[in-house]
C-alpha cells in the first residue's frame, strides 16, 4: 500500500473565489492538526486559520468510509495563487507530497472503494461534454456495467465449481441433466455476451462522440451548410468549384450527443494534384464517418453519389428552386429554409446511434476486448472434450470478464489509466 500522504488542488486552474484542496494518506491527520490545529469533528465544516496563510473551511473525513478509503481532508481557501502556493509550501514541510493525476481514484481503487469500471466513469463523468454523456457516465459510475459483469461473473464461477466437482470426483455419476444444464447455461451467458458486444458500438460513440462528414460534388454549398450548422464561420465559401480542400473540423451538439462535422473537399476527377489529396482525404473521412451528410444541388440534374453506410441526404439551394428528390431533405444554407428540419433529422440520427436500451452498454475499447475473449472461451468451453479442458477455458473466460471490473491481472493498465485523469481528481 501506498504509504505517502498526497495532496493536489481539486478545483480549476487558475484565480477563483475558493479553491479546494485535497488531502489524503495514512498521515493525513498529523498533516491536518500542523495545518489548523485542532482536527475538526469528522464530517462536518468547521471554520479553522490555517496558520498565517489563509481561513478556511475545513472538513476532516477519516477513512475507510472517505472517497479514497484512506484518512482524507478537504480544504475550501480563497482561491488565489499566493494561498494555494502557500498551503502548498506547508503541506509539504509537513511531509505531503503533491498528487500524480488520478492518484486519488486511483487509491480508491486498489482499496475497494470502487472498481475499474466506475473510476473509468469518474473521468468520463468530467470529461463530459453534454447531457446524454453525462447520463451515461452517472449510470457507469453508479455501478451498472460493473453489475452486470460481476453478474455473468458469478454465473461462471457457478459452472465452474461443477466442472471441477466433476473433476474432482469423476466417479460419482452427475445425473446427465446436470450436463445438459451446464451448457443451457454456457449458452445463455455467450448469447447474452454477444447481445451487448453487438450494440454497433454505441456506448464507445457517445462517450467518444459522433463524425458526420458532409460530403458531394463541387459547390453544392457544403461549406456553406457546415457554417450554417455550426452557426459560425468554419469553412471558406465561393463560387470557384474546388474551394475547399483540407477536411475542416467543427464540434456541435445534436441531440445530446458531440457531433464533429467534417466539411470536405468537392468530389471530381482532377488534374490539380492538391485537390486530387482534397479529393482523398474527403473520401476517407466519408468512409470512416458515423454518418455521412451527402449534398447535392437541388437544381443541378447530376445525381448525388451514394454511400454504403448511414447516409442522410440533402439538396441545398431549394431558393433557386429545382426539386428534390424524396429521400432528400431540401435545404437553402443561403437563406435557411429546411435548416431546422435537417438539425433535427441529424439530431434524431445522433440520438439513435448512440441510445441504448436495457442493459448499459459498453463504453470503452478495453471493456470490447476483454469481452470478446471471454466469449471466445465461452465457445471454447462449449466445445471442449474433456472436462479439465472445459474448466480451464472457463477460468479463463472468468478472468477476461475480471479485467474489466479490475477484480484480477489489471497492474499493467492502471498506470495508462489513470494517466488520463485529472490531477487532484
Ligand atoms: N442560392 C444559393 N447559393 C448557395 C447556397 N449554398 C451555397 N451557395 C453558393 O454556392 C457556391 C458554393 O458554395 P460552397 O459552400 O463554397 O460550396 P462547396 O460545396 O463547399 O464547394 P467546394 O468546396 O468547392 O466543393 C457559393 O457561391 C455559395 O454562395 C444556397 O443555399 N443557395
Ligand atoms: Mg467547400
Amino acid at each position: 500500500m501506498d504509504a505517502d500522504t498526497i495532496f493536489a488542488v481539486a478545483s480549476g486552474a487558475g484565480h477563483a473565489a475558493i479553491a479546494v484542496m485535497r488531502l489524503s494518506g495514512a498521515d493525513a491527520r498529523r498533516v491536518l492538526a500542523g495545518l489548523c490545529g485542532r482536527v475538526p469533528p469528522p464530517r462536518r465544516v468547521s471554520l479553522r486559520w490555517l496558520g498565517e496563510i489563509d481561513q478556511a473551511m475545513v472538513v476532516w473525513l477519516p477513512g475507510p468510509g472517505s472517497y479514497t478509503g484512506e484518512d482524507s481532508a478537504e480544504l475550501y481557501l480563497h482561491g488565489g495563487r499566493a494561498v494555494l502556493t502557500g498551503l502548498a509550501d506547508a503541506l509539504v514541510a509537513l511531509g505531503a507530497r503533491p498528487a500524480e493525476p488520478g492518484e486519488f481514484t486511483r487509491r480508491a481503487f486498489l482499496n475497494g472503494r470502487m472498481d475499474l469500471t466506475e473510476a473509468e466513469a469518474v473521468h468520463d463523468l468530467i470529461a463530459a461534454e453534454t447531457e446524454a454523456q453525462r447520463r451515461q457516465a452517472l449510470r457507469q459510475l453508479d455501478g451498472a456495467l460493473g453489475n452486470l459483469y460481476r453478474g455473468w461473473s458469478d454465473r461462471l464461477r457457478l459452472l465452474l465449481a461443477e466442472q471441477e466437482a466433476l473433476i474432482d470426483f469423476p466417479d460419482e455419476d452427475l445425473p446427465p441433466e446436470v450436463e445438459a444444464q451446464v451448457d443451457v447455461e454456457l449458452a445463455a451467458l455467450q448469447t447474452e455476451m454477444t447481445a451487448h458486444l453487438n450494440d454497433d458500438r454505441r456506448g464507445e460513440r457517445l462517450r467518444e462522440g459522433l463524425v458526420f462528414a458532409i460530403s458531394g460534388a463541387p459547390n453544392v454549398g457544403k461549406s456553406s451548410l457546415i457554417n450554417a450548422l455550426a452557426e459560425r464561420d468554419v469553412a471558406i465559401v465561393s463560387a470557384t468549384p474546388g474551394t475547399t480542400r483540407d477536411a475542416l473540423e467543427t464540434r456541435v451538439v445534436l441531440g445530446g450527443v458531440p457531433v464533429t462535422l467534417v466539411d470536405t473537399a468537392g468530389l471530381r476527377a482532377t488534374q490539380d494534384a492538391i485537390e486530387a489529396e482534397g479529393v482523398r482525404r474527403a473520401e476517407a473521412r466519408a468512409a470512416t464517418a458515423d454518418m455521412v451528410i451527402a449534398v447535392e444541388d437541388a437544381t443541378a440534374t447530376a445525381a448525388a453519389a451514394t454511400y454504403p453506410g448511414n447516409c442522410i441526404r440533402v439538396a441545398n439551394k431549394i431558393d433557386l428552386g429545382g426539386c428534390v428528390g424524396h429521400d432528400a431533405i431540401g435545404v437553402s444554407a443561403l437563406t435557411g429554409e429546411g435548416l431546422a428540419i435537417l438539425r433535427a433529422r441529424l439530431a434524431d440520427a445522433a440520438r439513435s446511434l448512440t441510445e441504448s436500451s436495457g442493459p448499459p452498454p459498453l463504453t470503452q475499447a478495453r471493456h470490447r476486448a476483454a469481452l470478446q475473449e471471454a466469449s471466445a472461451r465461452l465457445a471454447g468451453a462449449r466445445t471442449a472434450e474433456l472436462p479439465e479442458l472445459r474448466a480451464e477455458d472457463l477460468r479463463l473466460a472468468l478472468r477476461a470478464l475480471g479485467r474489466i471490473t479490475g477484480a484480477v491481472g489489471v497492474e499493467d493498465i492502471l498506470d495508462t489509466l489513470f494517466a488520463r485523469f485529472c490531477i487532484g481528481k
